[in-house]
């Protein structure tokens, strides 16, 4: 039996997998052996990729749109013919409105460099990724505290002893390395705290849960800051030497006692205090996981801002068994990946969204997509007329649906490029199919880590239909728009070119699937490090924020309390699916084929619902039904759902009608985002629930 070393693509976590092949079929999926905190598991989503592979339910070939946006009436056609259809098109929209006319969205992630060279080539500076609906406000809260990006630090959970989870359900929605080291951190005596307004997975491994009313996790931080200077049980010696503007910061939490913090949240003053002293124990073998999906109210960017204050105040920002830095190849004396983007200039003109100018405390990377789509609404600043959705579905991802497809109404050409059906690649002009993860390669990628390592997708099997992988579809667009040097005969090709001058060569990947950089971990001393902001220090007063008008931390504000009869709608994901590109999935619809809705009992009780009931979830003329799971296990204030059903699309059979889609319930979500952070604020809604007659 062949094995295959390769990156699984169920989910955007890419774990490193083992498939052992025979006869050009795949007998088993495992975790890569030759990473140890793999321990050869997958996550039950990682070992359905044999089930996405036999789908006969997702594009199998490229197709055109024949009838109305959405209809769902296509025109399958060969290769040439849409690539030549999307390179026309493209070019009829950069001859009317300049290369800023063209757009690409995709997932972000470690495989972009071709695609984003492609758009940079054509010289379009409207890049967009997934951000703005998932972790941008954890990380601009890093950025302005310490210059640094969310991913520059790692999560030590293996030399840990005390764990904090807020805004975070690592036991469910799954990183499988991080499971594992977290599991053997438990064992040895790690403490775990976990912060939700629901007990889940996490909280029932934990010696110590908060349920804190929804939206409050600011209030909880605050206090928590304030003990820990009102008692003084910072590192102070940490402090003096990394830290600018403590005497701000303690004027500033001096209100927000834990007895004010009680009200707001729920929970005991008491119980507050003790865990900032359990902390100090702790410290600095502490970590505070700063959230990863924060985009959930106006204010979010403050709540991951204040965990990372409390991370800094306990010394474990850079600290082994805190949050240490990663190192690049750099930091370990090796050079980087050549890029593709090198090849072209970055384009001068100012972005759609905004970001970089009108928003200049944005990091302009990645950019903010709503902004993108209100451009495309308003043609403010410029008209973008094509877009490319690029591994993205923001018709499931973003609120308001409706208006979104609108918004797409007005664009000359919607590109969706994706192994699945989607809300998005629907409602396209051209859907241009890329094989499953197992059929395909994909670019050598760079992880930069403790001990950094260069590391590849390979194809486990050949592709069952006519699709393709990244490379041919942008080296086969790229072809046709005069950038011939993104078209590249062989994969391999491709590889040397990005290895080249670092030492390695593509055939070093076949033992394991990975090439280390360093020899082990290295852990950077944490008394030297320079942090990347103006002061070189880690800013409580950021000067990158208030230079523009913005508050380094703001005055807390109360949530808004649901009305009579309503409930916050709260969402978040299950260790059965990915977002909502996984229901139709014949193994785990087995598993899971609709969502429930989670309803305190006391609040059930009151509406006279019965666990399993169908209730009906409703919102100014817009109503969907659901089963109730009627629980002590969550807040009364918030009902919960897991998001990604609710399909509604006649080609996927499974996954039609099943359960309820949360995103159709934020009308006006589009609009309501953190200007602090830039994520959309997903759960400023209220929902009325009632038991279906
Ligand atoms: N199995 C699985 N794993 C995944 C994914 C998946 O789809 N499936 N997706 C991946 C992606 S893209 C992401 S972003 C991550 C997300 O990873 P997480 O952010 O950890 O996961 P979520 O379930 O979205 O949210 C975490 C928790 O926030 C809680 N929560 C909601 N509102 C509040 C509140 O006001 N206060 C507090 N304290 N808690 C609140 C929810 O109850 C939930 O338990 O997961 C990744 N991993
Ligand atoms: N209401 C609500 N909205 C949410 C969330 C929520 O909980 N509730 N969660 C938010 C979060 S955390 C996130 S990350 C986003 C996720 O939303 P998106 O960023 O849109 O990501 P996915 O749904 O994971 O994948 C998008 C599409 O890409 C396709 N795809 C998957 N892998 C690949 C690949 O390797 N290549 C290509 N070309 N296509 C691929 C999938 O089939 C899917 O159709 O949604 C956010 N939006
Ligand atoms: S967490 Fe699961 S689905 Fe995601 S990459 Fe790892 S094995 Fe695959
Ligand atoms: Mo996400």
């Amino acid at each position: 039996m062949e094995k295959i070393y390769s990156v699984c693509g169920m989910c955007t976590v890419r774990c490193p997998i083992m498939a052992s092949v025979e006869n050009g079929r795949i007998r088993f999926l495992q975790g890569n052996p030759h990473f140890p905190a793999m321990a050869g598991s997958l996550c039950p989503r990682g070992a359905a990729g044999t089930a996405l592979v036999n789908d006969d339910e997702r594009p199998q070939m490229p197709l055109i749109r024949e009838g109305a946006r959405g209809e769902g009436r296509w025109r399958p056609v060969s290769w040439d013919e849409a690539l030549d259809y999307v390179a026309d098109r493209l070019m009829a929209v950069i001859g009317t409105h300049g290369p800023r006319g063209v757009a690409l969205s995709d997932r972000g992630g470690p495989f972009r460099d071709m695609h984003r060279a492609l758009l940079r080539g054509l010289g379009s500076p409207n890049y967009v990724n997934h951000d703005a609906s998932c972790a941008r406000n954890v990380h601009h809260a890093h950025l302005s505290l310490t210059g640094l990006g969310r991913k520059d630090v790692s999560y030590d959970y293996g030399n840990a002893r005390h764990v904090v989870l807020q805004l975070r359900n690592i036991f469910e929605a799954v990183d499988v390395q991080e499971v594992n080291t977290l599991m053997a951190a438990l064992e040895k005596g790690c403490k775990l705290t976990v912060i939700d307004i629901r007990a889940t997975v996490s909280a029932a491994k934990a010696q110590q849960f908060f349920m804190l009313r929804p939206g409050s996790d600011y209030a909880f931080n605050l206090a928590v800051i304030h003990v820990l200077l009102k008692e003084r049980l910072y590192d102070a010696a940490y402090a003096a030497r990394c830290i600018q503007d403590m005497g701000w910061l303690e004027r500033f939490v001096k209100p927000y006692t834990p007895e004010w913090a009680a009200a707001e949240t729920g929970i005991a003053e008491d119980r507050i205090r003790r865990f900032a002293r359990e902390l100090a124990e702790a410290a600095p073998n502490i970590i505070w996981h700063p959230g990863w999906m924060a985009a959930r109210y106006r204010h979010s960017f403050y709540v991951c801002r204040t965990i990372y204050i409390i991370n800094a105040l306990l010394g474990a920002i850079g600290t082994q068994g805190g949050l240490p830095l990663v190192n690049k190849p750099a930091d370990v004396g090796r050079k980087g990946l050549k890029t593709f983007l090198s090849l072209y200039p970055a384009p001068a003109e100012k972005r759609a969204d905004g970001v970089g100018w009108r928003y200049p405390h944005f990091d302009k990377g990645p950019g903010l997509a709503h902004l993108l789509y209100k451009a495309m609404e308003s043609d403010d600043p410029y008209p973008v007329k094509a877009y490319i959705a690029y591994r993205h579905d923001p018709l499931m991802g973003f609120p308001e649906p409706e208006r979104l497809k609108r918004i797409f109404d007005r664009l000359d050409l919607l590109v969706a490029v994706t192994f699945s059906w989607s809300d998005t690649a629907w409602y396209a002009d051209v859907v241009l199919p890329l094989s499953t993860y197992l059929e395909r390669e994909s670019i050598i990628a760079c992880k930069n880590a403790l001990q950094p390592y260069f590391f590849v997708r390979r194809r486990a099997v050949a592709p069952c239909y006519d699709t393709r992988a990244d490379w041919q579809i942008v080296g086969g667009l790229a072809q046709r728009l005069g950038l011939p040097q993104l078209d590249f005969d062989t994969i391999e090709d491709i590889w040397r070119f990005q290895l080249e001058g670092t030492g390695v060569s593509p055939d070093d990947f076949a033992a394991t699937g990975m090439v280390p950089l360093a020899p082990a971990k290295i852990y950077r001393d944490r008394d030297t490090i320079a942090f990347k902001t103006p002061s070189n220090k880690i800013e409580m007063l950021s000067s990158n924020l208030e230079k523009h008008g913005i508050a380094s931390l703001a005055p807390y504000e109360s949530p808004a309390r649901p009305g009579q009869g309503q409930f916050r709608l709260t969402f978040g994901r299950c260790v059965l699916h990915t977002q909502g590109h996984t229901v139709n999935n014949t193994l785990l619809f087995e598993q899971m084929p609709e969502n429930v809705l989670w309803i305190h009992a006391g609040a059930a009780r009151d509406l006279g619902i019965a666990d399993g009931d169908r209730v009906e979830v409703s919102q100014d003329g817009c109503a969907e039904t659901i089963r109730a799971k009627v629980t002590d296990a969550i807040h009364p204030e918030a009902v919960f759902v897991v998001h990604g059903f609710g399909h509604t699309l006649p080609v996927e059979s499974r996954a039609l009608g099943k359960g309820l889609a949360d995103n159709k319930f934020m009308p006006g979500g589009l609009d309501i985002w953190d200007p602090a952070g830039g994520a959309i604020a997903y759960q400023e809604h209220f929902v009325t629930v009632r038991k279906c007659r």
